[in-house]
């Protein structure tokens, strides 16, 4: 079946009942212009400059082009790719965007509860025609563990069109739960059959500040990246009710190269810093 265009979801004009009917029925929210552009900018700007001091990025190019160098290639699960996702991790601005206004505001609707933004928040960068690499199909709650009423919000950095690929989902899926994995290429190492799952799938081209939020047992996927020379840059965040069951985990850094500490020695604010440790968290292991 064909991929049919992401249902627009807008806060403030649907009703929260109508977003909640949507998250509970789709298994998922599509909500253009959600995050300030501004913000998104800086941190694609911040990520894309240590892409360009490890050399990934093409001589003579502006950095926030994302333009790759030629012949360069890497994948998460690489010492070349997790020595600059170190420095990734190490982002003031990177963790700040996590707790958009827009995004808690989405999240409450759909929890009813104070939000709890999980802390080990992830970054993609996806190397132009490396599509063995493609995220496969997956459902996030396999790495989250915790409460399944997760969400994750995906959004690219920047302009995602079509020949940058960007994220699919299978509409409805799952509401029975978890599916069996099992070992795959791509981000995460695992993934879904979905040929007998009765869904199709879901997906349209983003533009800066559009965002996608999903529960933990939507099944989604990578779309390949078929740009000529072009890096997708994104973000995965999650989030949860305060109250809900979180894995210890969800707690620690992305990636577990370092401690938080680390990440936090060059920042300028203690805003972001340790933030649920001051919270009623129900940590679950
Ligand atoms: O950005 C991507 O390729 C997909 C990321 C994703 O699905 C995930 O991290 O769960």
């Amino acid at each position: 079946m064909d991929t049919e265009p992401f249902v627009p979801s807008k806060l403030g004009t649907d009703s929260p009942e109508l977003l909640r009917s949507r998250m509970a029925g789709q298994r998922y929210l599509f909500l253009p212009d959600l995050i300030d552009h501004t913000a998104i900018r800086e941190v694609r700007h911040d990520i894309l400059a240590v892409c360009a001091q490890a050399g990934w990025l093409a001589p003579g190019t502006d950095p926030d082009e994302g333009i790759a160098a030629p012949g360069v290639r890497y994948v998460a699960g690489q010492p070349e790719f997790g020595a600059v996702y170190t420095e990734i991790q190490k982002l003031e601005s990177f963790h700040a965007l996590a707790h958009q206004p827009g995004i808690l505001d989405a999240v409450r609707t759909i929890v009813q509860d104070d939000v709890l933004v999980h802390p080990r928040n992830i970054a993609r960068v996806i190397f132009p025609q490396n599509t063995d690499y493609t995220t496969p199909a997956h459902q996030d709650f396999i790495h989250i563990k915790g409460t399944a009423d997760t969400y994750t919000c995906w959004f690219p950095l920047g302009d995602c069109p079509p020949e940058l690929g960007g994220l699919a989902i299978m509409a409805g899926s799952h509401p029975d739960g978890v599916l069996p994995h099992v070992p795959a290429l791509g981000a995460g190492g695992k993934g879904v059959v979905t040929e007998p799952l009765p869904y199709h799938w879901v997906a349209s081209p983003l533009r800066t500040g559009d965002a996608l939020l999903f529960h933990s047992h939507t099944v989604h996927k990578g779309l390949d990246n078929v740009s000529a020379d072009r890096l997708r840059v994104s973000v995965d965040f999650r989030y949860q009710a305060v109250s809900a069951p979180v894995h210890p985990s969800s707690l620690l850094p992305h990636h577990g190269q370092l401690t938080w500490d680390d990440i936090y020695a060059g920042w300028k604010s203690k805003r972001y810093q340790y933030y649920w440790r001051s919270l009623p968290v129900n940590v679950a292991g």
